[in-house]
């Protein structure tokens, strides 16, 4: 097939990429390299160092033969993006390529703008582009567990069977998000469902619990293939950022109670994902939403976990429950269905104490990098 990865500079694209061009599509990357600036904008760095985009195709080629061509360039210049798809006629379009941090979407008035502008402007621009000039396209959309909130119910897969009154339909499930950006994604997956109606668009949407890891088996290959790995208060997610904080010997901020649970999943199932959804496309008109994550953890159990393999390692570190700078629940009830891509051949890489372990020894090679400024939150919700 040929794939676009949109966002194919970052960290879910790039080993997203490898791993699709490894199995032998014809991939292409889109990305306008926004990241790299914000990094620059929030005086923050990847702890591992990480390539230029042309060192990291060019070295991809050299070790596999397999080209990866790249369009440099934004999501929201029409004419760019028309120029991508006449060029290279996609079958999938894989959407990574949004702002995707709740807390920078938190910042003010100015980055909540751009969040939404950049994640829902550039959705319908994709959207638009599909309908023109490559109808048949599959649009594999990367979207948020977060969407759901935590309501007290069980989390079902984008859509819910309701009786009201004495009759019943299959509604798309009640969304509560819990931030700027967070909601960006609904508003996205609003204009996608209405776009495969109206149109008859193919898209799956990923409703993607959040990945933690950082090598792949192809981004393992050589140095200049090396994953971001983002540990700061704005763009570290919460495991990552606590296996961080042991290699530096800091205090594992867990905010609040800690008793608030999110469903997570490894960056090898990431990819395979994709792939499944790519090899398994929606039909023309279908609006196909799959929960993608393997496991739930509260926050708490995840320090746990990483406060005891940094011990075994020789590494005391305190758990600190924090004042919780966001506003959202502690205390809740979560159970959410992730059936489908199981169903479609998913074999999960579940969190053991060996993959804690395998990362800490990463970043314990890199942690002069970590910049120990960015390490506590700075962004409240108030
Ligand atoms: P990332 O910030 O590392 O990568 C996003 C990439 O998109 C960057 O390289 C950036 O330069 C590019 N980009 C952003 N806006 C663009 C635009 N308008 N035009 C072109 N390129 C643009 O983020 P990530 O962690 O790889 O996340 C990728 C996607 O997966 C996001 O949509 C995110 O919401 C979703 N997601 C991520 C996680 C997670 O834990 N990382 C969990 C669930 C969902
Ligand atoms: N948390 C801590 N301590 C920390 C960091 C976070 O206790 O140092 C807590 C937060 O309060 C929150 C939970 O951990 O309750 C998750 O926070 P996070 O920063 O790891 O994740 P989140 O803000 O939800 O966003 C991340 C990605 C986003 C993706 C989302 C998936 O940045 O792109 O959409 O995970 S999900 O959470 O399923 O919506």
């Amino acid at each position: 097939m040929k794939i676009i990865v949109a966002g194919g500079d970052g960290f879910c694209g790039w080993p997203t990429a490898l791993y699709l061009s490894k199995q032998g599509h014809d991939v292409a990357i889109l990305d306008n390299l926004v990241r790299r600036k914000i990094d620059n904008e929030l005086h923050s760095n990847s702890v591992t160092p990480i390539a230029t985009l042309e060192e990291r195709v060019n070295k991809w080629k050299e070790l596999t033969g397999k080209e990866i061509k790249t369009f440099v360039g934004d999501l929201n210049h029409h004419d760019f993006l028309t120029q991508v798809f006449t060029q290279f006629k996609p079958d999938a379009f894989v959407h990574f390529a949004e702002q995707r941090s709740a807390p920078y979407s938190m910042i003010d008035r100015e980055h909540a703008v751009y969040t939404q502008t950049n994640n829902v402007m550039g959705n319908l621009n994709v959207l638009y582009a599909i309908k023109e000039l490559a109808p048949d396209c599959h649009l594999i959309k990367l979207g948020t567990m977060g969407e759901y909130g935590t309501p007290n119910i069980d989390i079902e897969e984008g859509y819910i069977e309701i009786e009201h009154k004495g009759r019943k339909d299959t509604l798309p499930y009640p969304k509560q998000p819990g931030s700027f950006y967070h909601l960006s994604k609904v508003h996205d997956s609003h204009n996608i469902q209405f776009a495969c109606k109206i149109w008859g668009i193919r898209a799956t949407d990923l409703n993607q619990g959040i990945v933690y890891g950082l090598h792949t088996e192809e981004t393992k290959q050589d140095p200049v293939l090396n994953n971001r790995l983002d540990y700061d208060g704005v763009y570290g997610t919460a495991l990552n950022r606590f296996i961080n904080q042991a290699a530096i010997e800091h205090d594992l901020t867990v905010y609040g109670s800690g008793k608030q649970t999110r469903a997570f999943l490894n960056i090898e199932d990431t990819v395979r994902c994709v792939e499944i959804a790519a090899e398994n496309p929606a039909e023309p008109g279908e609006f196909r939403v799959f929960n993608q994550f393997t496991e739930w953890f509260s926050v708490k159990e995840l320090a746990d976990k990483v406060q005891k393999v940094a011990k075994e390692e020789g590494i005391n570190v305190s758990i600190d429950n924090m004042e919780n700078p966001r506003v959202e629940a502690e205390d809740h009830y979560y159970s959410a269905v992730n059936t489908k891509l199981r169903d479609l051949g998913l074999e999960p890489h579940l969190l053991t104490d060996e993959v804690i372990k395998d990362m800490l020894q990463t970043v314990i090679d890199h942690k002069d990098r970590v910049i120990k400024d960015n390490v506590l939150p700075s962004v409240t919700w108030k």
